[in-house]
């Protein structure tokens, strides 16, 4: 009896301490991250395979407890509006960087988990800024379709109508449940007012150069979320697309521009690693102090996270590199 007891009590105690150590271990342990490549120059297998993998989420069983799940695709787009409204608790605050990094990873995964071998991959927009529209991520066969069409007759967005996507139906638009089309809609230039096409002024290298000299986390993730990070959001989306609304993972181009926002994160950390890679400050929405031990929601998505974990790329919880 009291051996068992023992043996219960050591399972018990054990249990926690063990997930703990293997996340250390992984710090360590990580030796050969995994590059992270540029969409543009991966090969026309590697996008073929992730385009796949992303039709393959359309596919598999939603995760999330809820009255209208649908599918692992629309789980994205769900968790992330509700994480954003009524209360936002992912965006204009310290989290917004390590919470959307892990939803990164938590993608790739998932698309590796549908038969994809490559990793995450990112657009590079800052590249594409002298005219975004014709950048090789919009191509309609290797790549992710174009502008929307010109009717609205798709509930009142723009459909796709071009590329492996254009038969894609997310399931929510915001918190609303509504049934569409994938839709875009590229902002147009407008040379009155001397406004490229999808606002693409607001990410060239020279705005960029800005962004990167910030000299502290709490400065550089605030110009970079409210600058080009909202701004190539618009530029894609508009009013009548998905990557404008708070469902905006309904867009599988989204993980590649949130892949770019973190490559440009990495980057500024790894311009002083020793300060920079844990560095982690600022005003939380609900009126605290952010710290490291600050948890990072998923909604049932995933495990939520801890931001200590999501910090390097080369360890806690991550083994990658750009
Ligand atoms: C799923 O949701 C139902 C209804 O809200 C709740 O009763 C149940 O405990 C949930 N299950 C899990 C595993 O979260
Ligand atoms: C995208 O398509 C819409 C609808 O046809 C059009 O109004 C807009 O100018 C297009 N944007 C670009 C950048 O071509
Ligand atoms: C947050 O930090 C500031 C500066 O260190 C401090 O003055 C303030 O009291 C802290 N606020 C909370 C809610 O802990
Ligand atoms: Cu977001």
């Amino acid at each position: 009896m009291k051996l068992l007891q023992l043996t219960t009590l050591a399972t018990a105690v054990l249990a926690v301490p063990l997930e703990k150590s293997l996340a250390s271990r992984q710090t360590t342990a990580c030796t050969s991250p995994k590059v992270r490549k540029n969409w543009a120059v991966a090969t026309d297998a590697e996008k073929k395979s992730y385009i796949n993998a992303v039709l393959c989420l359309a596919t598999k069983p939603s995760r999330l407890n809820i009255s209208t799940h649908t599918t692992l695709y629309d789980d994205f787009g769900y968790v992330h509006a509700h994480l954003s409204s009524p209360t936002q608790r992912i965006h204009a605050e310290p989290v917004f960087l390590p919470w959307h990094r892990y939803f990164v990873h938590i993608y790739e995964k998932a698309l590796q988990e549908c038969g994809y071998t490559g990793t995450a991959m990112y657009w590079d927009w800052i590249a594409d800024s002298g005219a975004p529209s014709k950048a090789a991520v919009w191509d309609p066969v290797l790549g992710f379709g174009g502008n929307g069409s010109d009717t609205t007759d798709n509930g009142g967005k723009r459909r796709v109508v071009d590329g492996p996507f254009r038969n894609l139906r997310p399931t929510y638009w915001g918190l609303e449940v509504d049934p569409h089309y994938l839709s875009r809609d590229f902002a147009p230039a407008i040379p009155e007012a001397h406004l490229a096409e999808m606002l693409g002024f607001a990410y060239t290298p020279t705005v960029m150069e800005g962004v990167n000299a910030k000299p502290n986390y709490q400065e550089f993730w605030t110009a970079l979320e409210g600058g080009p990070h909202n701004v190539v959001h618009a530029g894609i989306g508009g009013s009548l697309g998905d990557m404008g609304p708070i469902s905006s993972p309904n867009d599988p181009v989204f993980f590649l521009h949130h892949t770019m926002v973190d490559k440009l994160w990495w980057q500024w950390q790894q311009q002083d690693p020793q300060t920079r890679t844990l560095q982690y400050q600022g005003r939380r929405n609900d009126g605290g102090n952010a710290t490291l031990e600050d948890v990072l929601p998923m909604l049932g998505l995933a495990l939520d996270g801890v931001v200590k974990d999501y910090m390097d790329t080369g360890g806690g919880a991550l083994c990658y590199t750009y």
